[in-house]
This record gives structure tokens, sequence and C-alpha cells, in this order.
């Protein structure tokens, strides 16, 4: 935690909502202090996707952000108060290219994993979260995921023949063995899919699975008895905004009837808090603002942003209580 008080967002009772820099909540940029506990890091990149858009997700979702306020009700913690939460800006996306552009995100996540902090990343298409895991493993070891999405994106090749395409990373990232696939959670899960074989061959590399019908049948509770039961820690937490139904998340580059409501992605998230896990890295991606509507999705995004940044200052407290008064 912050020494001296973190420094916070502008107080929206004296600055209003919608003036000043577009950082993530208002918050202050990465520059302004000596260290953080959680960043927000954008990546505007979406070149490993079947569809364009995704680059301006990060902008996006800033502005959606700007509507947050300070307080997490529901989890009861003011993460801006409690912990030194900064904006890192965007990572450059250095061209057209999915591995340069990798590197640069695996390289400016990885700076802020060694200082100690929790990222938390914008994207971009999915498979920014290829380097930022990268990033996130090559700090905490192994990692176990919880992936909320519509698609497995465990296929072996990318519609181009793409190695590092945003349905392949799941299964490099299990190749890399950044992720423990036997503690990996899938949620969401729907629609047509390539081949019978298609979800056989996802659960064979060791992930389980809640389907979003399934999710109909066991509710929201259903899924954090299914999270206790699989997840550990170090945890990262990728949020495809595809998981969301087309209704609640418009705008994104494969929507896929069926999903989840944001009322219960909100709910599975906040519901990690009572399983204690430790939560080093986490993304919100796939958001595509030339298919949204008044900005539906970003505002979404936005908020499953903000309790997740919530759950890693939680955590961040968590890990500072075991270390005790250790300087
Ligand atoms: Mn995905």
């Amino acid at each position: 935690m912050a020494e001296g008080g973190a420094l916070g967002p502008f107080d929206a009772r004296r600055f209003a909502r919608f003036a000043g820099i577009r950082t993530f909540a208002r918050l202050p940029v990465i520059d302004q202090v000596e260290r953080a506990d959680v960043v927000i890091l954008g990546a505007p990149f979406d070149h490993a996707s079947s569809e364009t858009g995704a680059r301006f997700g990060p902008a996006a979702i800033r502005e959606a952000s700007l509507l947050l306020r300070s307080y997490n009700e529901p989890l009861d913690v003011e993460p801006f108060a409690e912990a030194q939460v900064v904006d890192a800006g965007d990572c450059a996306p250095s061209s057209v290219e999915s591995g340069r552009t990798h590197a640069v995100i695996e390289e400016a996540a990885g700076v802020l994993h060694g200082s100690g902090a929790r990222v938390l990343a914008l994207g971009g298409d999915h498979s920014v979260a290829l380097p930022l895991m990268r990033a996130a493993a090559a700090r905490h070891g192994s990692l176990s995921l919880f992936q909320l999405d519509a698609h497995t994106d465990t296929r072996e090749r990318g519609y181009a023949g793409q190695a590092e395409s945003h349905a392949t990373i799941m299964r490099r990232a299990c190749e890399e063995r950044l992720i423990d696939a036997g503690h990996s959670l899938q949620v969401g899960l729907r629609g047509p899919l390539h081949a019978r074989t298609d979800l056989e061959a996802d659960r064979s590399l060791g992930f389980r699975t809640v389907l979003a019908r399934e999710l109909e049948a066991i509710g929201v509770d259903g899924v954090l008895e299914a999270a206790r039961n699989t997840l550990r820690s170090p945890l990262y937490v990728s949020v495809d905004v595809d998981v969301l139904d087309p209704s609640y998340a418009p705008g994104t580059g494969t929507p896929e009837p069926g999903g989840l409501t944001t009322r219960e992605l909100l709910g599975i998230l906040r519901g990690l808090s009572g399983i204690g896990l430790d939560l080093v890295g986490a993304d919100v991606v796939e958001v595509s603002p030339p298919y949204d509507s008044h900005g539906i999705t970003a505002i979404a995004a936005a908020g499953a942003a903000f309790d997740l940044l919530s759950l890693m200052v939680v955590s961040a407290r968590a890990t500072e209580g075991e270390r005790g008064s250790a300087p």
C-alpha cells in the first residue's frame, strides 16, 4: 500500500466527471507516483482477430470509466484510497504484426509485475492476454486461469494459420505452461463450433468448463462453487466481453447469442472475493467501439474492470497482512 495515503482520482464533487484527461476512472498516471499496487495498462491491438475495432477498446473503456465512483459497495472497499492505483497508458502497438506487438506488451507488463504491482489490462483483441500471462507467469509462476468467454480460444491455428490468434491463445498458454489448465475454469462458452470434437479437445487440455446454457441451471452461485473447487493462487482472470449476451455487449467482433447478463458477470467477479485467492493479473478484452451502440459494451467493460481492480486491492491487502510488519 502507498505510504502516507494513496494519490487518488480527482474528486467528482469538486471537478466535474466529464472534465480532464482520460485516464481510467480519472486516476493519476504512473509517473505521478513512486510506486503502485495496481496498474491499468491499455493494449490497443486487434490484428490477431478476425475482426478489427478492438484497437479502440482501451480509449472507449477509459471514457466509460469516467462515471465510476470511489466506493465499491458490494466488495466494501475504497480501492483508490486503500491502495495506489494508477493508469500506465497504452503499450505502443509496434505494427500490424502480432509477434512484435506481443513482445512490447509482455515487456511493459513485465516491468510492472517486476515492481510488485498487479496489472489490469484493457484490450485489444484477446491475443493480448498471451503476452500478459507470459509476464504474470514470469513473476508468479504457473497461473490459475479464470476465463469468461463465449469461446474456448484453444484452437490449434487462427483463420490465417496464425499461431497467436485471439482464437488460439489459451492453447499456447497451456503449451508454454503459463497456466495450469487443471486449475483453470472457462465460463460462458456457447455458439456453433467448427467441429463436434472442439469442446472435447478443449477439455482434454485439462480445463473445467461451465457452458452458458449450464449457467442457466446452476446460476451465479453454481459458477462460484465451480470456481472454489477449481481455481487456486496465483489467479489470472481474463474477461472476453463476448461472454455477455449481445443485448448487453453488442460492441464486439464475434458476438454469440445466449450469453450472460451484465449482472451475472459482475456477480461472478464479486463472488471471487469470498474465495480469497491472490489475483495478480487480469484483462478485459474484445470491446470493439465501431460495433457498439451508445457505449453499452464499454460501460459493461468499465464496470467489470472496476470490480477486478477492487479484487486486486483486496488481494494486496491480504498479501500485506501475511507479510505482517515486515518492511
Ligand atoms: Mn476470447
